[in-house]
């Protein structure tokens, strides 16, 4: 067994690490069947650093905190040129010429490998730098983590844990075919899959890893950060093979110009360049603050801006009548995804910046949502571009255009307009509306045009249509029973959503949720009297005059959906009596790891807590993520009570 373990850990160490195999597959395949039978055999003697624990097995029922004896830091951003080069000028007020290393910035999670006698005993995350998780049963499943090493010593190494990008696609098509979430990017997905408590999971989900960091360097008389990087190749670590060693800050620029371009030929994303000071003794003079050292910076690549060329324009209608002008793209990558089409706001908008078609325009995904058309490149213009005219009427319906006071848009007053209703039906289904699981736009649009769906009502008649609705295109028996259960059950839903989903303008998420626990029942809303909402916080004039004159019209309606079933009553917030949240106010800085922002402001609103915008003295508690802003500083400022991700869920205990 000993002579297998050592032959398959030498194979992975040459397949994944080397990429130079010596062995074909099927001598790999026999001498693993072989181990595995002997294993099977002689369960005793498992070791733990036998390669079958590659294809984990193990499963945890929740991830043991981890201290880390040295606190695992994170590094401040920088975002040009002058900002690396007051940072070298720091440097060199205190130590003499040094030189500096650049590794790229792997867009993955930290992790701490910790290796007793030459066998990996522990990995753990980098939690708030001071406590981490124990994820050993995952990252045993890693293809280049070694499971030993060369020589039996004791070591810890730091790196980061990543997705491929190949395996994030694979994995977001697998996860679409299953109607599960698909991951934003490969960063989340990577920090999703050390999180499995089944290391099954974790090792179908390929993720690999580079390391960089050797923190008790002293013990193997390592001077510098090179000779720290080649010291853990030598002992089969996989380092990132673009790490530069440069004699002064001014090669920086080349090396950040280069993989400015050439980043999107990585099999893996980053997100920037990290400088470090090379020499040890220097980084010691250095020094670090209490969450970032000194003697490294971060250099942030700019918001990604990408150039195509406008190949049409058209004019979206939504729900509102609100008209939007949208340009079609020549297909373009930005952000880590495909993008076809990018708003153009409206007509100011496109004046303002003299928009024309067959430009070629830079692009930015704005806050990672909906692109937007940032400028045009005139020294590209050919002479063949023209001028975008808006249009006087509504594409869909033909009535006649009306452009609101003190409003850039433009909108379609006729409440009969096929794109209007069928915007009011997409609503109705969307996630923070009645959330029905299945029913894409695509698919609303096409009941709409084949007259199956008219009016929200028809939602709920729609499984008279059942045979026919199979036979559609795209569509079978499983998915119309699937389409027609997420349908029955949304008649559940809490009376907030249900006052949202009906598209009442200016009624949004939180005054849906005002008015459902401020009036109990659908009923006492319906007879609401002006004065009285006008007297509700956060109820204006505009948003009361908006809700009387919609059920002054839509009485009927909603007699309809109570006959169907739909629950029209307020089953009250779920609230769970948490002392740490009650009547308390706070604010989320920063990116969290395993929560979107819309998650954790219903767990604190669920726990009776409340999300305000800004800090404040009156704010309790600042919750931080990762690269929090200048929220931060002015909680430190103001002395808030904070807390990292990991306390945060800790103090939501069992309401998770
Ligand atoms: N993401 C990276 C990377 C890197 C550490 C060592 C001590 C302080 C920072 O590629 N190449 N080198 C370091 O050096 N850190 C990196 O990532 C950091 C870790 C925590 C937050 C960043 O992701």
């Amino acid at each position: 067994m000993d002579e297998l373990i050592k032959k398959l850990n030498q194979a992975n160490y040459e397949y994944y690490t080397l990429d130079k195999p010596t062995i074909t597959d099927q001598e790999y395949d026999d001498m693993m069947d072989e181990l595995i039978d002997l294993e099977t055999k002689n369960p005793h003697l498992v070791r733990s650093d036998s390669p079958t624990l590659k294809v984990g097995g193990k499963v945890i029922d929740e991830f043991n905190k981890v201290n880390h004896n040295i606190p695992m830091m994170s590094l401040g951003d920088v975002f040009n040129i002058d900002e690396i080069r007051e940072f070298d000028e720091r440097v060199k007020k205190v130590v003499s010429n040094p030189s500096y290393v650049c590794e790229l910035k792997i867009d993955g999670l930290s992790v701490s490998l910790i290796y007793k006698k030459g066998k990996l005993v522990l990995a753990a995350t980098r939690g708030d730098g001071v406590t981490g998780e124990d994820i050993t049963h995952n990252v045993r499943t890693i293809k280049n983590v070694p499971l030993s090493l060369p020589e039996d010593i004791d070591i810890e190494v730091r790196g980061e844990i990543y997705m491929p990008i190949k395996s994030f696609n694979k994995l977001n098509e697998e996860r679409k075919k299953e109607k599960l979430s698909e991951f934003a990017n490969p960063r989340n997905a990577a920090a999703g899959s050390v999180r499995q408590l089944d290391s099954k999971i974790a090792a179908r989900r390929n993720l690999s890893t580079f390391l960089y960091h050797l923190p008790l360097a002293e013990n193997y008389n390592i001077k510098s950060q090179e000779e720290a990087i080649n010291f853990m190749k030598s002992l089969t670590f996989t380092v990132n093979p673009n790490i530069k060693k440069i004699d002064t800050i001014e090669e920086v620029t080349d090396y950040i110009e280069y993989w400015t371009v050439n980043r999107d030929s990585l099999e893996y994303d980053i997100d920037g360049i990290v400088i470090k000071v090379n020499e040890f003794e220097n980084q010691r003079k250095l020094g670090t603050t209490s969450k970032v050292p000194k003697w490294a910076i971060a250099y942030k690549f700019p918001a990604k801006q990408v150039l195509t060329k406008i190949e049409n324009v058209e004019f979206c209608v939504g729900r509102t009548g609100k008209v939007t002008p949208r340009a079609d793209l020549s297909k373009v990558r930005v952000a880590g995804s495909k993008v076809s089409s990018a708003t153009l706001h409206n007509e100011d908008y496109i004046i303002s910046k003299d928009i024309r078609i067959n430009d070629i325009v830079a692009i930015r995904k704005a806050g990672d949502i909906i692109p937007e058309v940032v400028e045009v490149i005139k020294s590209r213009r050919t002479g063949e571009e023209i001028p975008i005219k808006m249009i006087e009427n509504c594409p869909i319906c033909g009535s006649k255009l009306v452009k609101k006071e003190n409003e850039a848009a433009y909108f379609c007053l006729n409440n009969n307009c096929d794109a209007r209703k069928i915007e009011g039906l997409i609503h109705f289904v969307s996630r923070d509306a009645m959330y029905i699981e299945g029913f894409g736009e695509a698919i609303v649009e096409d009941f709409y045009n084949y007259g199956y769906l008219k009016s929200i009502p028809d939602f709920y008649l729609l499984k008279q249509y059942k045979d026919e609705l199979q036979e559609l295109e795209g569509f079978g028996k499983k998915s119309i029973e699937n389409l027609l259960e997420a349908i029955e059950k949304s008649k559940n839903n809490s009376l907030e959503r249900l006052i949202f989903g009906l598209g009442i303008r200016h009624v949004g998420k939180k005054t849906a949720s005002i008015l459902a626990k401020y009036y109990n029942n659908m009923d006492n809303l319906m007879n609401a009297t002006l004065d009285e909402l006008n007297n509700i916080s956060d109820v204006g004039d505009k948003i009361a005059n908006s809700i009387v004159d919609y059920f002054n019209c839509n009485k009927q309606l909603i007699a309809v959906l109570k006959e169907m079933g739909l629950n029209m009553n307020y089953l009250g917030k779920k609230v769970n009596e948490n002392e740490l949240f009650k009547n308390k106010k706070f604010v989320l800085t920063g990116t969290l790891e395993n929560l979107t922002r819309n998650e954790a402001k219903d767990l604190i609103e669920e726990n009776g807590g409340e999300v305000v915008n800004n800090v404040s003295k009156n704010t309790d508690v600042v919750i931080l993520g990762i690269s929090p802003g200048s929220k931060y500083d002015k909680a430190l400022q103001l002395n808030i009570e904070i807390w990292n991700e990991d306390e945060f869920l800790n103090n939501l205990g069992g309401s998770l």
